[in-house]
């Protein structure tokens, strides 16, 4: 099988804008890890390529020589059934490889999939490719949204510059309506010979009961007035896990606001530190925020099945929405094969689906299938939420 030019051009795409993403970088903010979290830059460019020689060269390409034989310790992620690796945690202790030396590596890796990719190749190999290309697409919008972390925690509060701009402040319709679904079976799960993960697949139905939900997302003026109304102070509306995340931490308001005298701001990679536009989309609050907020409204949030049947009348993809559903198997559910089985199916347990896609997420990544998923106190993503009732 001849992978086509088409793939061939999207591998070299998706390689090219990732350094793109990081192009505005000092070398400086290329090393911190300053939360667990977020891992630094020059671990998402090595990590994306490791995934490419660790699953692809290494197996499938006659003479392939690695890079480094100490790369696999470094860049492993979480593959247990690869071998052994860096703790999570000290991602940002790494002060080597070089920023340099990841470059040369990531044009190794590159140069030997091109050369790879223009004799012919098995239809695993394409199907490697495919994954690969879209786990590195995934890394792009951990990049974006670790970067704004980097930056925006940093008190000079950088702008990114660059030229990638990601509309953080994108407005939502002023005018709220509701969308009804009427209940019924209805049929969940990827079915098309397009990409997916294999968490989308094991299509089945669902009864759904009479429904109703927003058109559009919760903005940034609306969680001012939950945050006038006393919102974060109001242990009724909380989870029991909820109200102590809020204590322990001292949450007050979204991740990146910030009050200055009575006036809203928050960090924008854009242009560094703005006043709020109550008009635009919220973002950036954990799913204990945003079941507090369906909480106060008498309200409550979309499954992800609900999500899922509704997003054909819906405009989406501004905000990673929290559903209301855990991150679970769905029956029939078959796990890819070897390490890759690893990829998805071992986070199914303590964490909350999350449907739509974010200013960050890359073109041709996300669909209304995709299913992204966290634990309830992360929110250092574009995350926003949608109601229903
Ligand atoms: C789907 C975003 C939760 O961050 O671990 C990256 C994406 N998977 N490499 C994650 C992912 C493997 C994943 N999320
Ligand atoms: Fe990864």
């Amino acid at each position: 099988m001849i992978v086509t030019e088409i793939l061939l051009e999207f591998f070299l795409e998706t390689r090219q804008h990732t350094e793109r993403l990081c192009k505005p970088l000092e070398i400086e903010d290329y090393v911190v890890q300053p939360i667990v979290d977020v891992s630094p830059p020059k671990w998402h460019l090595g990590h994306t390529t490791w995934f490419f020689e660790e699953f692809i060269l290494k197996h499938h390409k006659e003479g392939y020589t690695l890079f480094s034989d100490d790369f696999a310790f470094v860049f492993n992620s979480y593959y247990e059934s690869i071998g052994k690796r860096v703790v999570r945690t000290d991602r940002g202790n790494l002060s080597r490889p070089t920023v340099d030396q990841v470059y040369a590596y990531r044009k190794y890796v590159t140069e030997a999939l091109k050369d790879l990719l223009e004799g012919d190749v098995s239809a695993e190999v394409t199907k490697l490719l495919t994954i690969g290309i879209h786990h590195e697409k995934q890394h792009q919008e951990l990049l974006a949204t670790d970067i704004k972390y980097i930056l925006g925690n940093n008190p000079l509060m950088p702008v990114y510059g660059g030229d990638i701009s990601f509309r953080e402040s994108v407005k939502e319709t002023p005018q709220s309506q509701w969308t009804h679904i009427t209940e019924g079976v209805y049929e969940i799960g990827h079915n098309t010979p397009e990409f997916c993960y294999d968490n989308e697949l094991g299509r089945h139905k669902v009864y759904l009961h009479d429904y109703a939900i927003s058109n559009t997302l919760v903005t940034n003026g609306e969680w001012i007035a939950f945050i006038e109304a006393g919102g974060y102070n109001k242990t009724l509306l909380w989870h029991a896990e909820g109200w102590d995340w809020v204590q322990k931490n001292n949450i007050e308001c979204p991740m990146y606001w910030h009050k200055v005298g009575d006036k809203w701001y928050h960090y924008t990679l854009e242009k560094g530190l703005q006043e709020i536009d109550e008009s635009a989309a919220l973002a950036h609050i954990s799913y204990y925020e945003a079941f507090a907020y369906a909480q106060y409204k008498g309200l409550r949030l979309p499954t992800e099945f609900e999500w899922e049947v509704a997003s054909k009348h819906l405009d989406w993809g501004d905000r990673w929405e929290w559903t209301e559903s855990a991150y679970l198997p769905y029956p029939g559910y078959k796990k890819e094969e070897g390490a890759l089985g690893e990829y998805n199916g071992k986070f199914m347990v303590n964490q909350k689906v999350l449907r739509g896609g974010s200013v960050a997420t890359p073109s041709r990544h996300t669909r209304h299938t995709y299913r992204n998923f966290f634990q309830t106190g992360l929110r250092w993503q574009f995350t926003g939420l949608r109601l229903a009732k």
